[in-house]
């Protein structure tokens, strides 16, 4: 285990950031975590995030940016290792991390990005087609089997979100998949899972969706 107590950088909503806190949780590893505001980051964030952007990991000076390279960092300091063995299904798993990225980038674009109903609706299909594209890949009560792996904690934040979203305005986007929707909820079932976030996250979300004026306000905000 690493032995320099790591410092992550969050904004109490991102769900990059919260990849990172569960594979610390995962890995039970002890860690500090700093909040700061993204509308108004402080100036020592500037100075050391070179895309204004969380997560980042601080390991004494060095500072780390990008979730998925924080989560490979993580998970090879800190053994046993959440990737699977085989080279090629690593890769493969490493390949799906990348997807998951795009869900959230589509996901957001359909909160918050989307001025009208049209963009809102555009991004809503969007993600249905992306989603269809995992059903085949689960193999089990997670992506890769029965064991939780990284490319888990790389789409826990986004079905999480997701099944916020149905509750406020249902659109059945995995309703059709039953891998899919057993794997979210076998996710969201998990207890490091659970913790990742702050306490009153989902009425924090929807205030944040309510306030950023976009087609999603009206959708899913307060
Ligand atoms: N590719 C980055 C994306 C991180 C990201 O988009 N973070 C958002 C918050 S969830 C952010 O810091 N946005 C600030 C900005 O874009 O100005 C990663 O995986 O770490």
């Amino acid at each position: 285990m690493s032995s320099t107590k790591p410092e992550l950088v969050s904004f109490k909503l991102c769900p990059f950031v919260q990849r990172s806190v569960i594979v610390l949780k995962e890995k039970g590893v002890d860690y500090d975590i700093t909040y700061i505001n993204l509308k108004e980051p402080p100036p020592w964030f500037k100075e050391i995030s070179p895309l204004g952007k969380v997560p980042l990991l601080k390991v004494g000076e060095t500072v780390l940016f990008e979730s998925a390279v924080i989560m490979e960092y993580l998970d090879e300091v800190n053994p046993p290792s959440l990737h699977p063995t085989d080279p090629l299904q690593k890769a493969q798993n490493r390949a799906w991390n990348e997807f998951a990225s795009t869900l959230l980038e589509s996901q957001f674009k359909m909160v918050i990005g989307a001025k009208d109903e049209e963009g809102c609706n555009a991004a809503e299909q969007e993600l249905k087609s992306k989603l269809a594209l995992l059903e085949p890949m689960i193999q089990g009560s997670f992506f890769n089997g029965e064991d939780f792996s990284l490319t888990d904690a790389a789409y826990a934040p986004f079905f999480m979100r997701l099944n916020l979203l149905e509750q406020w305005h249902p659109m059945g986007l995995i309703t059709d998949l039953p891998k899919v929707s057993a794997w979210s909820t076998n996710l969201l079932e998990r207890a490091t899972v659970k913790d990742s976030v702050v306490e009153g996250f989902d009425e924090l979300y929807r205030g944040f969706i309510g306030g950023m004026g976009g087609f999603g306000a009206k959708r899913f905000g307060q």
